[in-house]
């Protein structure tokens, strides 16, 4: 790997991807006058957004929310139409924004990296592409996304299986007729959640085949008003000072009281008001204690139990679809359309994995317990290896040819979330270590592309060749935020959160969980500190 080939370009920072993250990031590094070369594996821009194209797939977030808040003319130029935005919305959006920003001319689209090390002598990262070429640049930033390599369980028979097979996270651009066919759903996390309902409608006969219930939100999306969106655009200073004082990049009005401080009928009020707001933040955060304590944790799961009874009409189906193994929060609270109302169709039915095991897949189906099920297509919505998954995937190797995979073999360390030590010159943005997917992912993306243009403008200004964290910080930043995480409910969640769905990978939290507020004060602090736990030579 460490032979230097002939470089079809040098230039000052490569980007790796074109999601909200690398978008934003060409653009800072173009304002810094640096000269840059974005890569991303799609034909376009999008990231997550641009292969999550299946039926339903929508943001959990706001759609006023999830947008840059940096650019006034981004603001004021674009209109959002849904209070939860649906892919294709969000996809023109990133196209606008690229347009407007001018970085897509700084792309390669098409283009995957396949590996990048670290030139010791040279004090640059040697990129190598999918086909065959080579970019050498000062400075390696990865904006991969945390939710982007797709993961297919390794299903005895699949490969024997003569039926259509689709995973949501690789939906083909055109499109998928169910119509007049027997189709099967494997998973019931937030994408399975969106596209069981869609895929009900049109197929002949669905078989949702579930291994854990889901904590499930009607997300009561509908057009906005051309009143709400003045109002958000007139507040936006508002919305800003707000969200970055918010621990998610999502405020909402915390109780200043307990939940169990209070008795079962008012705590039934506060949350029947809440579910109507349709939002899971204000749900989840309603009482201070609803994450910190399982006691009180399990009021709230039990609301979410008694809407899914109310609403399923076969109690013996409720009550498969209830959550009981985990507390509400430490999955991801999934956002649905008519997802719990979809199992009261007489052409839908449900398999629960815990009682009836999937065994494998046959040429002609799915044989879980006892039961054939004949199947034209399967469904894959089993989700990502997340957050660490899409940098492993390419073969990064630091000083003295130390690849990543060997540094992380127990888990990831970084400093900060934003780098590595042994790898210098590297940049993450919503890495490992950082707040990344416990946030509003935008606000987490500007905050972590803000800070990483700062650091470079100024190691630029010092005439720094190399800068790298210092071992004992990264340790010492990793071993706290896994503490942290420690005294929260989200390792009781076995999910991508903590690595668990992907068998083998190292278990532990990917995310700092003291807060994206936090976080940033910490941050500020570290670069008020000429950069505190950095080595710059
Ligand atoms: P998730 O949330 O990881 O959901 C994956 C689903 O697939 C979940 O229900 C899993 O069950 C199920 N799964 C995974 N592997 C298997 C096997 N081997 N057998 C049966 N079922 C399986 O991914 P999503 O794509 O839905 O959502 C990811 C994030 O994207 C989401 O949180 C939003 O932030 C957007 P399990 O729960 O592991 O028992």
């Amino acid at each position: 790997m460490a032979t230097t080939t002939t470089p079809t370009e040098t230039v000052d920072a490569v980007v790796i991807g074109a999601g909200f993250a690398g978008i934003y990031m060409v653009h800072k590094l173009n304002e810094l006058g640096l000269m840059v070369r974005g890569f991303e594996a799609g034909d376009g821009v999008g990231g997550t957004w641009f292969w999550n194209r299946y039926p339903g797939a929508r943001c959990d977030v706001i759609s006023m929310e999830y947008a840059y808040t940096f650019s006034p003319e981004l603001i004021e130029e674009w209109t959002w139409t849904e209070r939860y935005p649906a892919q294709p919305e969000i996809l023109r959006y990133l196209n606008f924004a690229a347009d407007r920003l001018g970085v897509k001319p700084h792309f390669q689209f098409s283009t995957r990296v396949v590996s990048a090390w670290f030139d010791d002598d040279a004090n640059q990262w040697e990129i190598i592409l999918d086909d065959g070429s080579v970019t050498r640049a000062k400075y390696f930033i990865t904006a991969v996304g945390c939710l982007s390599t797709s993961m297919t369980p390794d299903f005895p028979g699949l490969s024997d299986y003569a039926g259509e097979v689709y995973h949501t996270a690789d939906w083909p651009a055109d499109g998928v007729d169910f119509a007049g066919k027997r189709v099967g759903v494997i998973g019931t996390g937030s994408s399975g959640v969106q596209v069981i309902p869609l895929v009900a409608q049109q197929a002949a006969h669905l078989t949702v085949f579930q291994r854990t219930p889901a904590f499930s939100l009607a997300c009561g999306n509908r057009p906005l008003t051309e009143q709400e969106l003045q109002d958000f655009k007139d507040n936006i200073d508002d919305h800003k000072i707000r969200s970055r004082a918010s621990g998610t990049g999502q405020y909402t009005d915390t109780l200043e009281c307990n939940a169990l401080d209070h008795t079962p009928e008012r705590r039934h009020a506060v949350y029947e008001e809440r579910w109507d707001r349709h939002r899971a933040i204000d749900l989840i955060a309603c009482y201070p204690d609803l994450f910190a304590s399982r006691e009180a944790n399990e009021t709230i799961a039990e609301f979410f139990r008694g809407k899914i009874r109310a609403t399923v009409t076969d109690p013996g189906l409720a009550e498969k679809l209830s959550p009981r193994t985990y507390p509400l929060g430490a999955k991801r609270i999934t956002l649905d359309t008519n997802y719990f109302e979809t199992y009261n169709r007489d052409d839908v039915d449900l398999v629960s994995l815990r009682e009836q095991p999937l065994h494998t897949f046959t040429t002609t189906g799915i044989r879980a317990g006892d039961a054939d099920y004949d199947l034209d297509a399967v469904v894959l919505a089993t989700g990502f290896d997340a957050i660490t998954g899409p940098l492993l995937k390419i073969d990064i190797r630091g000083v003295g040819g130390r690849t990543l995979q060997d540094k992380w073999a127990d888990g990831p360390t970084t400093y900060l979330g934003v780098a590595v030590d042994e790898f210098p010159n590297m940049f993450m943005l919503t890495g490992p270590g950082s707040p990344n997917v416990l946030t509003n992912v935008v606000c987490a993306i500007e905050q972590h592309v803000e800070w990483t243009g700062d650091f470079i403008r100024d190691l630029e200004k010092r005439g720094a060749a190399r800068v790298a964290p210092v071992a004992a910080d990264a340790q010492k930043w990793t071993a706290d935020a896994v503490e942290l995480a420690d005294g929260t409910l989200y390792p009781e969640g076995e999910s991508w959160y903590t690595g668990v769905n992907i068998p083998g990978k190292p278990r532990v939290i990917m995310s700092y969980v003291g807060g994206l507020d936090v976080y940033r004060q910490i941050c500020d602090d570290v670069a008020a500190d000429d950069y505190r736990g950095f080595a710059v030579s």
